[in-house]
């Protein structure tokens, strides 16, 4: 049959309006959106994969948007693949990844978004690859304010030896060492394919001759021998084993190094060692606590606090931050912002929902700070220094009914609840968007955000204001939109900020 162009105008109005009709599902996968190429899939086996997909709660779109982070085709030749998409509109080549059916069907088999593996991607010879990594990476800024970090690392080999360089020079006490592998792991983290030789690196930013070399030595031997070094010391392993404890910082770490002591039983032995509260509890806790959470249970503790909170305040707001808000699966802790409609009430609506959490018998430990907020001394200089927002560090029980999945029980222990942490802080309604901001994270991404507002912006940015100093005024925000536009950035979304 043959279409005249009305007709064919008529049909692909058709199929749009057919599209938007389809049934909403949630979308689970924020970070990624993907659009499946028709060429050799053919529309039908499209339809079926984009209905699937969606089911599981995956972002498909049908457009060749902007927005897509993922190109699936299958049966495609790379360099006809490329050439097709230019055709069809597609503009950021380099942002895109193109990932071939492989990826997608284990996806769907995974019910989540598998990484990214090299097998995965549709790759033309290699040199085109190289130029395509280097092309992207000649737009990648200095700060991660500025670029878009999801929770898919590519480049995990490189960015897990950084993060061990990283530790190792903040145990001993080198923090421009520190910061320096962790602005690495940063940019590495950013990019949207592996580094596959040295020649990738021309361009990318914050990478200096030690970071270079260890990524030369990964790339060469598949590791690094420095790494390596760190990690079969004692004295690291000893220092690691001690900091991850709640409430043991690497300092308290060296003292009892320096002692001689090696292991909890030694310190727990050691009788001139009087731990306070908050170790006391880090070590009861300590294999709860050394687990993570999950985001299941950090939605179930959402609905706790959530309800502690509104037996105080009805119309306070409990809002999650920190790692999940980012889209984490994972994390240490559980962050939330409470909010009351009325500024002046946010420290007793902590302590209100303190005394809840404890009649209901949640409460294991808890660590209340009240507002050190002085209005006066706004803004801070002091970009790392803690905010003075009224606050709570909290350890609860988390029962293991409360969670969908039975697995979650603690099975080990036979204990039918796990000890959990979790952080509270009450901002006044007016500073929300900035505390939301910080709160928010990741570290690099507020750091850089900061480092951005001051060198190129002359403005003070931190987790309660922004000021400008050349017009020596606060920036109201009432959204963290407004405070990207009050710094002339783009938005860059939560997901995107894991840097
Ligand atoms: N933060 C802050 N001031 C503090 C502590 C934290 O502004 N005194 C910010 C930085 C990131 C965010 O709050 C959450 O902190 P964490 O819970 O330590 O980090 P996370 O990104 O949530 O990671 P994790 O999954 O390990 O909890
Ligand atoms: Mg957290």
């Amino acid at each position: 049959m043959i279409h005249t162009p009305i007709q064919l105008q008529v049909k692909k109005r058709k199929r749009q309006t057919e599209q938007s009709l389809q049934v909403q599902h949630e979308v689970k996968f924020r970070d990624m959106t993907i659009y499946l190429v028709e060429r050799k899939m053919g529309s039908s086996r499209r339809t079926f994969l984009t209905n699937l997909a969606r089911k599981k709660g995956f972002y498909v779109q049908y457009d060749l948007s902007n927005e897509v982070t993922h190109v699936v085709a299958e049966d495609n030749e790379a360099q006809e693949l490329r050439a097709w998409l230019l055709d069809h509109g597609l503009k950021d080549k380099a942002s895109v990844q193109l990932l071939d059916i492989t990826w997608f069907t284990e996806s769907m088999a995974a019910g989540r978004p598998v990484v990214v593996e090299s097998r995965h991607r549709i790759q033309g010879n290699k040199d085109q690859e190289i130029n395509c990594l280097q092309r992207s990476s000649q737009k990648v800024s200095q700060y991660a304010c500025q670029r878009r970090t999801t929770i898919i690392n590519c480049n995990k080999t490189f960015t897990d030896a950084f993060e061990v360089l990283a530790e190792h020079a903040e145990f001993n006490e080198n923090a421009g060492r520190c910061l320096a592998f962790m602005r690495a792991t940063s940019v590495l983290k950013s990019l949207s394919g592996a580094v596959g030789c040295f020649g990738d690196l021309e361009g990318l930013p914050c990478l200096g001759d030690q970071t270079k070399a260890v990524i030369e030595d990964i790339l060469e031997t598949g590791r690094s021998f420095k790494v390596q070094e760190i990690l079969n010391d004692e004295k690291f392993q000893v220092l690691k084993l001690f900091t991850s404890v709640f409430g043991i910082g690497p300092k308290t770490s060296e003292k009892w190094y320096r002692k001689g002591l090696r292991t909890f039983e030694e310190v727990h032995a050691d009788n001139s060692i009087t731990l306070n509260k908050r170790q006391e509890a880090g070590f009861r806790y300590y294999d709860d606590i050394l687990k993570g959470i999950s985001k299941a249970e950090a939605e179930a503790l959402a609905g706790i606090i959530e309800e502690a909170v509104h037996m105080i305040v009805p119309d306070a707001t409990v809002t999650l931050t920190g790692g999940f808000r980012r889209g984490k699966e994972f994390g240490h802790d559980v962050d939330f912002i409470l909010t009351t409609p009325e500024s002046g009430e946010e420290e007793g609506l902590l302590v209100g929902v303190i005394k809840k959490l404890r009649i209901k018998g949640l409460l294991l430990y808890h660590e209340l700070h009240p507002a050190t907020f002085d209005v006066t001394k706004l803004p801070s200089r002091k970009f790392e220094a803690m905010d003075h927002y009224p606050k709570c560090f909290l350890i609860l029980k988390l029962w293991s009914k409360l969670l969908d999945d039975s697995a979650q029980a603690d099975g080990a222990s036979q204990r039918d609840w796990r000890a959990v942490r979790v952080d509270l802080v009450a901002p006044p309604i007016s500073h929300f968007a900035f505390a939301l901001l910080g709160w928010t994270g990741s570290r690099q991404f507020e750091r850089d955000m900061r480092r951005f507002a001051q060198h190129e912006r002359k403005m003070l940015l931190d987790n309660h204001a922004l000021y400008d100093k050349t017009k020596q005024i606060f920036l109201l925000a009432k959204t963290e939109e407004d405070i990207f536009a009050h710094l002339g950035l783009e938005y860059i979304e939560p997901w995107e900020r894991n840097a």
